[in-house]
């Protein structure tokens, strides 16, 4: 069994409530809830944290390290395109981790094209609204099942 880590930033606690064609109507409470469930079917297990606030997420990153986390999930959101204290942290404690966002960064605004993980990230899946997510999870379970 694994333990997996799902990482929101700054916003994605309005999912489903604004916005709907852009990010989708499921709640984050839906994303978490179905990754889960995903996590849990193959025989995994998957926290879940959410925060509008850098230091947080930096916080929480790592406290995974002691967690014995072996993969972490995160939509850094607003954050992917200024954080170097998220890649930081990323860096420092050295647990592999996948990028995800729901619209595709790259069809929109200029200042959206450049992120301060993806050439870290073992994975990057973007574009696919909330199934974003669900490819992210299906694809380490697979990698750590070929592990
Ligand atoms: O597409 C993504 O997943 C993003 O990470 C979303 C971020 C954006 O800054 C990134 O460039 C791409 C914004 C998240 C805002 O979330 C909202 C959710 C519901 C309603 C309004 C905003």
């Amino acid at each position: 069994m694994s333990s997996l880590l799902l990482i929101h930033g700054p916003n994605l606690n309005l999912l489903g409530t604004r916005e709907p064609e852009i990010y989708g109507s499921d709640s984050l409470e839906d994303i978490n809830a179905r990754m889960r469930l995903i996590a849990e079917s193959s025989g995994h297990e998957l926290f879940s944290f959410q925060s509008n606030h850098e230091g947080a997420l930096v916080d929480r990153i790592q406290q995974a390290a002691g967690e014995g986390i072996c993969h972490i999930l995160i939509n850094p959101a607003a954050y992917t395109h200024t954080s170097v204290a998220l890649r930081d942290a990323l860096l420092a404690v050295g647990i592999p981790f996948t990028e995800i966002h729901l619209s595709n960064p790259h069809s929109r605004e200029e200042f959206r094209h450049h992120s301060f993980l993806s050439d870290i990230a073992q994975g990057v899946v973007v574009g696919f609204g909330p199934q974003s997510y669900d490819v992210a999870l299906t694809g380490i379970i697979n990698a750590l099942a070929h592990h």
